[in-house]
């Protein structure tokens, strides 16, 4: 199985590339993000209970993320592999996708950490924000909390598979296409099977 955990702070394009990989690799795409954002359309429990987090830029708690996440893998048994989008963000939702792969017979391949600098990430979330509808990205004020919580909670899962010698950093500028390429080539001259 190839299983790809697609990592970078917010608006560094993961959302983007995730769509193009899952075409060119035949995987599962499971964003966490559009996961809540479909759960707070249709008004859910769940969806109710990550607004509230989510609207401030703020992680929704790992014991609900991470049910959610494992469900949503469990609905796809025949799946040839995953691209994890958003997720793991902390410590505590790597080691439990770990532990619950395993128990697959399975484990991450390759984390992909697309890396953007400050300044870009907000123009590209602000110029997102006007169209987008998203509450996180309309003011400039949430935004920074969600850079901030990703530099506190986020940026060192990157550690957990650096540890692991999974870990490749990939520049997140340039074009779409650009980013793509640089990330395909990563998949295949990491040794994954594909
Ligand atoms: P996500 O949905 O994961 O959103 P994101 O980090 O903003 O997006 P992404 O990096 O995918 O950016 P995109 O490609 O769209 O998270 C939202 C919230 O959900 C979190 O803050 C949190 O509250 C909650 N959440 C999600 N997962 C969680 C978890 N595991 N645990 C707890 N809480 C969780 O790109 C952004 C913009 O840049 C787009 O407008 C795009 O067009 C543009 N762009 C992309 N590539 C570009 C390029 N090369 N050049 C210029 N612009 C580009």
């Amino acid at each position: 199985m190839l299983n790809i955990v697609l990592f970078g702070p917010p608006g560094a394009g993961k959302g983007t590339q995730a769509a193009k990989l899952v075409d060119k690799y035949n995987l599962v795409h499971l964003s966490t993000g559009d996961i809540f954002r479909e759960n707070i359309k249709g008004k859910t429990e769940l969806g109710i209970l990550a607004k509230s987090y989510m609207d401030d830029g703020n992680l929704v708690p790992d014991e609900v993320t991470i049910k959610m996440l494992e469900s949503e893998v469990d609905k796809n048994s025949s799946a040839k592999g995953f691209i994890f989008d958003g997720f793991p963000r902390t410590t505590n939702q790597s080691e439990a996708l770990e532990v619950f792969l395993e128990g697959k017979n399975t484990s991450i391949s390759v984390m992909l950490a697309l890396d953007v600098s400050e300044q870009e990430l907000i123009k590209r979330l602000l110029l997102r924000g006007k169209h987008s509808g998203r509450a996180d990205d309309a003011n400039e004020e949430v935004i920074s909390n969600r850079i901030s919580v990703y530099n506190k909670q986020t940026a060192v899962v990157a550690d957990f598979y650096t540890n692991q010698n999974k870990f490749e950093k990939i520049d997140g500028i340039g074009s779409v296409e650009e980013i793509f390429d640089r990330l395909s080539n990563a998949i295949n001259n990491h040794n994954v099977t594909v």
